[in-house]
């Protein structure tokens, strides 16, 4: 078992079922012009944990572990996108629209890709997800099973919104959950820290947290 020194505390994981999903690092929301930004969101704080996601991604490449990554995404006939959600507030382009990188948060569109310093290598799981969460109408579930997972290492953005709606749908279906501080933002700091504090609330009721420093720590040390 590896032992990371985390919040609310220590989280141990077995090498042998470990995954890490990094969610929606997407040009969409990371980089001007996207659906980030017509919402009125500086991306400029999203970018910024890109070295920290990408140092992330390389550990567990090295050790062999699963990387899995996400991308909110929607089919070019809107068919798996609820008016509900698309026609919520007020956004300068709403998804379907074209934007300066296609379709906003269209399957195939360049927008909708995720960015190339994070890119996925062959034989890493790209899951599209409709939804917030990465379970909700995807194959995760499968790729997880198949995998042997048991311990989840999260990364991505949102924090308050992707990322945490799916921990807690991996809490529910028994996953033991950590999150990387610094591989993980929102558009509203106070977003990221209040979610840091509601995930590892009241004895990690949905998991725990811990800097990537703790992680990297935890893997030089060994298993033990
Ligand atoms: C949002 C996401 N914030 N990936 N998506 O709409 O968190």
């Amino acid at each position: 078992m590896y032992t990371v020194a985390a919040e609310p505390f220590d989280f141990t994981f077995p090498a042998e079922t470990v995954a890490l999903i990094v969610i929606d690092m997407q040009r969409d929301f990371i980089e001007p012009g996207g659906f980030g930004e017509t919402l009125g969101n500086d991306v400029a704080l999203l970018e910024a944990i890109v070295p920290t996601t990408a140092a992330l991604i390389g550990l567990f490449r090295r050790m062999g572990w699963p990387v899995i990554h996400t991308r909110e995404t929607h089919a070019p006939d809107l068919s798996d996108c609820p008016p509900a959600k698309r026609e919520r507030g007020n956004p300068a382009l709403r998804i379907g629209d074209e934007g300066s990188m296609g379709r906003i948060l269209i399957r195939g569109e360049p927008g909708a890709d995720i960015i190339e310093a994070l890119y996925p290598v062959e034989g890493e799981h790209v899951v599209d997800k409709p939804g917030k969460g990465a379970f909700y109408a995807t194959p995760l579930t499968g790729i997880l099973k198949d995998l042997g997972t048991t311990h989840l290492v999260f990364a991505g953005v949102t924090t308050e919104v992707c990322v945490q709606t799916t921990m807690r749908e991996a809490n529910d279906r028994g996953f033991h959950n950590l999150l990387i501080e610094d591989a993980t933002e929102s558009y509203f700091p106070a977003f990221k820290q209040a979610t840091l504090q509601m995930i590892r609330a009241q004895g990690a009721i949905v998991g725990w947290t811990a800097p990537f420093s703790a992680l990297e720590a935890a893997v030089s040390r060994g298993d033990a």
